[in-house]
């Protein structure tokens, strides 16, 4: 099929082979684009190295998005590899883990500043530096999850970044539109995956969501990658701002089944 003959794409937020990023690298590789990878700190490289080089992909640069000098420095360096892109996908998100328990209304300012930080500003900061790399148009897709639209118990401050990276992604397909440069997000179901290790319950969660979803069950990373491989491709050429579900529909519920007749 070779859906991405020709393309070549930077992919931001693997940590490990579970991680959603891996899965859109290896498929977008396998669809014939050309990738680079890029990893948060320096102890991951022992990871994704490996990786990469089981893909044969050759670019693999570390970048922290805290930081605008590492942003600007990974930049710098896809410019001179690849000179050009069609391609941007973020996938990171992180909260300080004792947000992620307890109550929302305890959230700390620094809490919330951190969360916002690497989980939403860093789309629009890694954007705004795709977009000079995208002189004939290309595509960006993100990564967020339902905690953005309704309350999900304990997802408390990255429900309201990820509201906030929604909002990034529509503001950005307005302003990148006229460059021919498509902004989408995938909102994904639950995913066992580094960042769901540490959640307290997560098994519980996906059983809960996998019982009751319409199509019974829950989606995988690959699913994830497939949605991506789609929008970054000629296939999703006229879908820009958009939240595409890949949640095995768990998302248009207003209320489950009863697990048996009521009455
Ligand atoms: P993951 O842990 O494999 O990926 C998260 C990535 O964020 C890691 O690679 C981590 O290194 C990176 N990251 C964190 N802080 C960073 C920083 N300062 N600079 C650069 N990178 C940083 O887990 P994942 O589930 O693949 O998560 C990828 C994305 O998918 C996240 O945005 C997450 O919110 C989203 N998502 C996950 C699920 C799920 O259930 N796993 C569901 C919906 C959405
Ligand atoms: O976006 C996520 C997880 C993002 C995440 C995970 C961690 C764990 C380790 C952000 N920051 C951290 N910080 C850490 O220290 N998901 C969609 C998965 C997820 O996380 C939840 C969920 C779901 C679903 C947390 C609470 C409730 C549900």
């Amino acid at each position: 099929m070779s859906l991405l003959a020709g393309k070549k794409a930077l992919v931001f937020g693997v940590a490990n082979k579970y991680s959603i990023a891996w899965a859109i690298a290896e498929m977008f590789k396998q669809e014939g684009a050309d990738v680079g990878l890029s990893y948060a700190i320096p102890q991951l490289e022992k990871r994704v190295q490996p990786l990469a080089e089981e893909l044969g992909v050759t670019f693999v640069e570390k970048c922290d998005v805290t930081s605008d000098d590492e942003i600007d420095a990974v930049f710098e360096k896809a410019g001179a590899h690849f000179s050009e892109i069609d391609i941007l996908v973020h996938a990171i998100a992180f909260a300080p883990s004792n947000e992620l328990e307890g109550r929302f209304y305890n959230t700390s300012r620094e809490g919330f500043r951190v969360a916002m930080d690497i989980s939403a500003y860093s789309y629009v900061a890694l954007a705004q530096r795709a977009l000079n790399l995208m002189p004939n148009g290309g595509s960006m897709v993100t990564m967020t999850y339902y905690g953005a639209e309704k309350v999900v118990p304990h997802y408390n401050v990255m429900g309201v970044a990820k509201a906030a990276l929604e909002a990034s992604t529509r503001y950005l397909a307005a302003d990148l539109g006229p460059h021919n440069i498509r902004v989408n997000a995938i909102s994904a179901g639950p995913i066992k995956t580094l960042a769901a290790a540490g959640i307290a319950g997560f098994r519980k969660m996906l059983g809960y969501v996998g019982e009751r979803a319409p199509l019974r069950r829950n989606i995988d990373q690959e699913e994830v990658a497939k949605t991506a491989l789609w929008l970054c491709s000629d296939l999703g050429s006229g879908v820009t701002g958009e939240i595409v579900y890949v949640d095995a529909g768990y998302h248009i519920l207003g209320m489950p089944e009863p697990p048996e007749k009521w009455e």
